[in-house]
């Protein structure tokens, strides 16, 4: 083999890695940008609490552990903007053993929200609420209540695997390119590469 088809040779094999590569990059599957989600963590952190909120070991949906509280109070998790139109989906599993009512709140960048209701039940149930997200706008932050009714408690509410799902990747910079970015790139790495073997060979 001449220094001229190593050189081909190693053109294509290296076009073909890069590309690959690149590709790889932007293939991954959704990424949750919750931290803690299912609390498995065994701690509530990085959710921020107020009132009797607790790590749950009893009956979770998933896992060793939930979060729990007594009453109307929340917990909430904020986080870098995310464009809304980048979210395909929000979800949580809730249960209430007196099987009432709780609250969310959609938070985002220009200090507006969202604010709306569901009714657990007393066995675990998953609330999508995806289809309450403003367009145009940027998601910082989901909160949830538990709830208080009149009479005597307790007014339990248990929460497990929370979830945004978005189709943004954490190293997403390659794939913003679009399919011909991403093959230019490829083909330009693979050419740099094979000068630089022709240099060495020289
Ligand atoms: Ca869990």
């Amino acid at each position: 083999m001449d220094a001229g088809s190593m050189s081909r040779g190693r053109l294509v094999a290296m076009g073909m890695v890069c590309l690959v590569s690149a590709l790889a990059v932007g293939s991954g599957e959704a990424a949750e940008v919750l931290s803690n989600p299912g609390f498995e963590a065994g701690v509530l952190a990085p959710w921020t609490t107020d009132g009797n909120w607790a790590i749950e070991t009893n009956n979770c949906h998933s896992g060793s552990y939930c979060a729990s509280n007594d009453g109307n109070n929340s917990i909430k998790q904020t986080f870098p903007g995310i464009p809304t139109s980048s979210i395909t989906g929000i979800t949580f599993w809730m249960r209430q053993p007196n099987a009432s009512i709780s609250a969310f709140r959609l938070g985002y960048s220009d200090g507006s929200s969202y604010e709306d209701i569901v009714s657990p039940s007393s066995s675990w149930s998953q609330f999508d609420i995806t289809s309450h997200l403003d367009s145009g706008k940027s998601l910082t932050s989901l909160t949830i209540w538990g709830y208080q009714a009149g009479g005597g408690g307790p007014f339990v509410t248990v929460l497990d695997d929370v979830s945004i799902q978005t189709n943004l990747q954490p190293t997403e910079a390659i794939p913003l390119l679009g399919w011909r970015g991403v093959l230019a790139l490829a083909l330009a790495l693979g050419v740099a590469g094979a000068i630089l073997i022709r240099r060495r060979l020289a």
